[in-house]
């Protein structure tokens, strides 16, 4: 069984204007579709072919002889996380035992903003920045180029992709604004919740 592209959880315009149409159809439908294609291709053969995603991811991390198995694993799992981490109906404030978790973890939900900010501004080059629960509680995490949290024994809540392809057409090198927007109009904490 082959791994596919899964769609996305809405119309390719839908965030707009805050990520445009013509960078949600490049990085789905080419970035995204790339690392499916080279998974399926990578695994062809190996042990590892009629394993779930998780489980590939698992398996491979921190084996520097199936680096790019796990690299597209990851990456195929860090993207359909993403796009769920988005909504056309996002931004606003989370609720139920969220904001508690969030009011404990960083004092206040403009704090986490600031923080989760300043995390993927602080990511150098290529990355993701995250929200996770470690144990009930929440930190913030950022993973360099396609590493996941899925790795370290924490629950990933949300994430957002840092890779300048996530922002480039829309934002240029403007990493900070991008952020900036995904938290006050994008970020789905309804998923969120749901991971918790
Ligand atoms: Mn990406």
């Amino acid at each position: 069984m082959a791994f596919e592209l899964p769609s996305l959880p809405y119309d390719a315009a839908a965030l707009e204007p805050h990520v445009s149409a013509n960078t949600l159809g490049f990085h789905h439908g080419k970035h995204h579709n790339a690392y499916v294609t080279n998974l399926n291709n990578l695994i062809q053969g190996t042990p590892l072919v009629d394993q779930d995603l998780e489980t590939i991811i698992k398996t491979t991390a921190g084996d520097s002889a199936q680096a790019g198995i796990f690299n597209n694993a990851a990456q195929v799992w860090n993207h359909t996380f993403f796009w769920n981490s988005m909504s056309p109906n996002g931004g606003g404030a989370p609720s139920g035992d969220l904001v508690a978790k969030i009011d404990a973890a960083f004092g206040s939900l403009d704090a986490f903003k600031d923080a989760f900010k300043a995390a993927g501004i602080g990511q150098f080059g290529s990355g993701w920045v995250w929200l996770v629960s470690n144990n009930g509680n929440l930190e913030i995490a950022k993973t360099a180029n396609a590493e996941t949290p899925l790795t370290d024994g924490v629950t990933p809540l949300v994430t957002c992709d840092v890779w300048e392809h996530a922002y480039y057409l829309d934002y240029q090198n403007r990493r900070p604004d991008f952020l900036q927007s995904f938290l006050d109009n994008l970020i789905n904490w309804e998923f969120a919740a749901s991971n918790l």
